[in-house]
């Protein structure tokens, strides 16, 4: 992706997750939109977005972020939101481990209180160490957590996996949770 392409594509993650009045446009309660009107919003408020672009951003997103339905006339954020949206996920078995990328700083607080959506709709949980890496490195010096999912499941904890194979769930409390010791040393399991 192009420079331009990315900054394309955050402004596409930000009116889709957290802010479509941003640009006036409105999700319904799967978190859809008119893939015409979000054009012709992005037009509106002079940032110009081809549909060749949008599928390019679609195509190429790294993490896909993003899907259209069927005819390409919709398109939504696969997870992420902030606002209310209703993504129709069914409950799922999760794979035994899981794994969640956080900093060093909010060790404490999750040892403490487990991990919580803060301001998401679920807690975000990976299959790959690799993945949570990276999510943590967002923040500062990344720890990778393991998640006892098997077990979450086993006592009534529900999981939804997204379509780009993000596991999400409500909350982890610290009793399923260890600290990866060395994710570095784990050769991206
Ligand atoms: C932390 C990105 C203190 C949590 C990524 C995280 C992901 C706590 C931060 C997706 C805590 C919330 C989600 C507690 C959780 N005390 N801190 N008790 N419980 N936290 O961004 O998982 O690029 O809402 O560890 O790649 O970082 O947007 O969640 O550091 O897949 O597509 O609070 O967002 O994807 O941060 O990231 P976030 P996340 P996109």
């Amino acid at each position: 992706m192009t420079r331009q392409d990315v900054r394309k594509s955050k402004r596409l993650s930000q009116v889709l997750r957290h802010q479509p009045d941003l640009i006036g446009i409105s999700l319904d309660e799967g978190g859809w939109t008119s893939v015409p009107a979000l054009l012709e919003a992005f037009a509106r408020f002079g940032e110009p977005l081809s549909f060749a672009e949008l599928e390019g951003i679609v195509a190429a997103s790294d993490k896909q972020r993003f899907a259209f339905n069927a005819d390409r006339s919709l398109i939504r954020a696969n997870q992420g939101h902030s606002v209310t949206v209703d993504l129709g996920l069914a409950p799922a078995v999760p794979p035994d481990r899981l794994y969640h990328g956080t900093a060093r700083q909010f060790l404490a607080s999750i040892e403490r209180d487990g991990l919580l959506k803060m301001s998401r709709h679920h807690v975000h949980l990976h299959t790959t160490i690799d993945v949570a890496l990276a999510v943590g490195a967002r923040r500062g010096k990344p720890v990778v957590l393991t998640v006892d999912a098997a077990a979450m499941h086993r006592q009534g904890h529900a999981f939804y996996v997204s379509e780009n194979d993000v596991w999400l769930t409500d909350t982890v409390p610290p009793d399923y949770i260890t600290v990866l010791a060395d994710p570095g040393a784990a050769g991206g399991a």
